[in-house]
């Protein structure tokens, strides 16, 4: 078995145990969370707790490191450092929680030398506190310690507060792998993730208990900036528009963020992706305009199977002439974009006349459904805060047909609005002529949009499918770590 599928094999494990449960929970930092992990229960289960210590072992066995003994935190991770020693035959410290007040008042039970190097086990990292009072009582010992390995890592800042004080944490698990994997597995859902409402406030206190100098760390500052607490499905079940209920219901239903930038020339090739990626994303978006052999039965067979494979089909046409000249660009011409596209998109350089020209054409659609211009990928475009701000204006006018944005980062707080962000790629970079790249972990997680738009991120690849459900991946694991840390864990 990979690695990865003995990781889900776990995971699934610990939640049929319950060692994970979804609800609500005050931890121990005084934050209420929605993911309560509990592995004490695991000494109840003994092939359980073998399975978790060959983990741990194999996790820390890759630093390649000779240790000569083995402290486990008290009092989960004791059992676990056991296994672990029993099995390849280490020596093991036990730390006392408290002295006795009689006989040797000891701290660290065991035999051991000074220089010694130790690997402390512990079951689960949150802020790290409780591996960093072990780290502290070795080095007192004399104990060369350098290296702490954990079941689970919360990701709330605790191997970063290791790393200061010179402690490398290697975890077998992180919290956001166990929540997508559950979530693949129907065993939780976008609501038992998301923020309650009545917590909030009660979070924001107690977070300055847990970070008493530097609230918010690294791994903290993915959800802090950006208050997107709700799912999709929730947003989706809210809004009034039926092409952004239906977006929001796509990318729930496929756990699909993406939308595939299909930019190509020749028509077999559009239809081509279309049928092999069309089900790993909940939207593609065409420029028909390159299509050197374009003809209206193209965009009729791509109609036919976006509604099989149910995506959404957005023709990036730009719109930013005059509310008259857009109208006959949209419903006219060769390419008659209102009839067949869901969703276009327009700038709002000439002002509201672009927006009723376009929305002129589909009067009698109401499914029909545009994204304004609010931010731009290209260096150096001249989009500026104003610009930006009149178009969230403009969107807000005129929901009735305006569901959301093009943009770089999240522009609007009104949660029926869907942020779409062109430029991303898994890797940051660019191009010759100034196209800019982010990863989705940072549009999605950190600048809070909701939808990454890829283009010869995929297109260009050799596997298409595989790296589609690559980049379906990292978006979708971006948004749970999203509402995760959006819920104050
Ligand atoms: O600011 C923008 C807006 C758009 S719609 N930057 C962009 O790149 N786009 C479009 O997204 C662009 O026209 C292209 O179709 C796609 C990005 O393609 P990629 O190959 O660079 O991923």
């Amino acid at each position: 078995m990979d690695c990865k599928s003995k990781n889900e094999s776990l995971i699934l494990q610990l939640f049929e145990v319950s060692a994970l449960k979804f609800g609500e929970f005050k931890l121990k930092t005084g934050i209420v969370s929605p993911v309560y992990v509990d592995l004490r229960v695991v000494v109840s289960y003994p092939s359980l707790m073998v399975k978790v210590s060959e983990l741990l072992w194999e996790t820390c066995d890759k630093l390649g490191i000779i240790y000569h003994t083995v402290c486990g935190v008290p009092y989960t991770a004791l059992p676990l450092a056991t296994c672990i020693c029993a099995q390849h035959n280490l020596p093991m410290l036990i730390r006392r929680k408290e002295a006795k007040d009689y006989g040797t008042k000891k701290m660290l039970e065991g035999v051991y030398k000074t220089g010694d190097r130790c690997l402390i086990v512990e079951d689960v990292v949150t802020s790290g506190s409780s591996v960093k009072e072990t780290f502290d009582l070795l080095k007192e010992h004399g104990l060369n310690v350098t290296d702490a390995v954990v079941l689970l890592n919360r990701e709330q800042g605790g191997q970063r507060n290791l790393q200061r004080k010179g402690i490398n944490l290697v975890s077998v698990l992180t919290l956001t792998e166990v929540v997508t994997t559950l979530f693949q597995h129907g065993k939780v859902t976008a609501s038992d993730l998301e923020k309650k409402p009545e917590y909030q406030n009660e979070n924001k206190e107690n977070s300055q208990t847990v970070f008493p100098t530097k609230p918010k760390t690294d791994e903290r500052v993915y959800n802090a900036a950006i208050n997107i607490g709700s799912s999709y499905k929730e947003r989706g079940s809210n809004c009034q528009h039926q092409m952004a209920a239906r977006i929001f219901q796509i990318m729930e239903e496929k756990q699909s963020n993406l939308c595939l930038s299909a930019d190509v020339e020749s028509s077999v090739e559009l239809l081509e992706l279309a049928e092999t990626l069309g089900s790993a994303v909940c939207a593609i978006k065409t420029h028909v305009d390159t299509l050197a052999d374009f003809s209206y039965s193209v965009v009729q067979r791509l109609v036919e199977i976006s509604k099989r494979l149910n995506f959404v089909i957005f023709e990036d046409r730009k719109f930013a002439d005059t509310g008259n000249t857009v109208k006959a660009q949209y419903s006219g011409g060769m390419f008659k974009i209102s009839e067949w596209a869901d969703l276009t998109n327009a700038h709002t350089i000439s002002g509201p006349g672009v927006v009723q020209g376009l929305k002129a054409c589909v009067r009698d659609k109401p499914e029909k459904a545009c994204l304004l211009i609010a931010g731009m990928s290209p260096k150096g475009n001249l989009i500026n805060q104003a610009y930006t701000d009149a178009t969230v204006q403009m969107a807000e006018e005129n929901s009735d047909y305006v569901i959301g944005f093009i943009c770089t980062k999240k522009v609007s707080n009104n949660p029926s609005h869907i942020h779409f962000t062109p430029g991303v790629k898994l890797q940051v970079g660019g191009d010759s002529l100034g196209q800019q790249y982010l990863t989705p972990d940072e549009v999605i997680g950190k600048r809070g949009v909701d939808v990454i738009i890829v283009g010869r991120g995929i297109v260009e690849s050799e596997n298409r499918v595989k790296t589609a459900n690559a980049y379906r991946a990292a978006g979708w694991q971006a948004y749970l770590k999203r509402l995760l840390f959006n819920a104050g864990l």
